[in-house]
């Protein structure tokens, strides 16, 4: 028999837990465009909940969540501040332009954890003809930084210092739990000077679909409307909330056995010769690594692992990314680092053969 394809190409491959199924196929459900369905309205008052906030609202995505957020703090015409390898700025199809109307001013930090000191320099001058800064979206966990963690501290200096100047931050926090887990704190306290929260339930908490919104009372409300406009208004999706209940309430208690399973790719992969990596830094369930010392590619690589039964994305020509989640465990990544090494072992070889 073959083996089982071991997929860490993102933690959004999860399927839903046969908890979820039940839960699923039990569950009440009403019209939510009347705010009729009782397993929704559940899950959006645990999320509040929570997060220590007024209210919550399901959205089906991620990128809608955060698109709704931009929508909502900014008007047309205006800046937004991201880390240049933030999501919203790169895999959200250029919502900030076409939506919002406004226009990405990104800026490089060291492990993409962006700083006042930093942020301060990109806040627009308040000259009429320069496009004022409207908001400042920080990511936490930094996905494409390899999952690093906001220290709370360095986020909260950002928050104050922003609604000092009168602008809000919005937090896309899909991984949030995540990088909870990693600080041994709640999210609520990790989350707490944030204007708004997107948080997602179908990466590492492995419900099929739906993120959630976190804010005040006024921002919720608004945000209906915002996601109606989007097409977002779903009707009995208590299906899929009640799959999101499971998620939030028992799945973010095991996200530590993903951490330790990306740190054990981490640790193996760093000492594979041509392998760029700090290991100590991956502290989350993403490692991204510079695979180029090793004469083959990211591309190539991942095809080659592919024929191995080990699926992992490239994130450029050089570097690869590997999500640990639910769906693996401890022998699957053993899988991946003999794979890995395998492959890095031939090119080696075969490199000093032509040579
Ligand atoms: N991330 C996906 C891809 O789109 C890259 C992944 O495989 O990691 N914020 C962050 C930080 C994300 O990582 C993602 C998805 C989203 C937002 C969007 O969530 P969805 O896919 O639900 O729109």
């Amino acid at each position: 028999m073959s083996e089982p394809i071991i997929d860490l190409r993102s933690d959004t491959v999860t399927r839903p837990t046969p908890e979820m199924r039940r839960a699923m196929a039990e569950a009440e459900v009403g019209d939510d465009v009347y705010g009729e369905d009782p397993t929704i309205n559940r899950l959006e008052h645990r999320a509040a909940e929570i997060f220590g906030r007024e209210a919550a609202i399901f959205v089906p995505t991620g990128t809608m969540g955060n698109s709704i957020a931009c929508k909502i703090h900014t008007r047309p015409g205006q800046e937004v501040i991201c880390e240049e390898r933030a999501h919203i700025f790169n895999y959200e199809m250029a919502m900030l332009g076409h939506f919002s109307g406004c226009l990405a001013r990104t800026m490089a930090a060291d492990d993409g954890i962006l700083t006042w000191p930093a942020i301060k320099k990109r806040i627009a001058p308040g000259i009429y003809y320069r496009s004022p800064t409207g908001l400042i979206t920080l990511e936490n966990t930094n996905n494409m930084a390899g999952g690093s963690v906001y220290p709370t501290a360095i986020a909260e200096e950002i928050c104050d210092s922003a609604h000092a100047m009168g602008l809000p931050v919005h937090l896309d926090g899909a991984r949030i739990f995540n990088a909870a887990t990693a600080l041994g704190k709640p999210v609520a306290e990790i989350t707490r000077k944030f204007d708004s929260v997107m948080f997602c339930l179908s990466k590492g908490l492995g419900a099929p679909v739906g993120s959630l919104l976190v804010g005040s009372r006024k921002f919720i409300e608004e945000a209906r409307a915002v996601r109606k406009s989007l097409g977002g208004g779903m009707r009995q999706a208590g299906i899929l909330a009640a799959a999101g209940l499971i998620a939030l309430e028992k799945m973010t208690q095991r996200l530590q056995v993903d951490h330790d399973n990306a740190r054990f790719l981490a640790t193996n992969f760093a000492q594979i010769s041509g392998i760029k990596l700090d290991a100590g830094k991956v502290v989350t369930n993403i490692l991204v690594c510079d695979v180029s010392g090793t004469g083959v590619s990211g591309p190539d690589l991942s095809r080659q692992l592919a024929e191995r039964g080990i699926l992992a994305n490239p994130v450029s020509p050089e570097a690869m990314r590997f999500v640990t989640h639910y769906d693996v465990d401890r022998a699957g990544c053993e899988r991946a680092v003999a794979a890995v090494r395998d492959i890095a072992t031939r090119q080696a070889a075969s490199s000093m053969a032509r040579a």
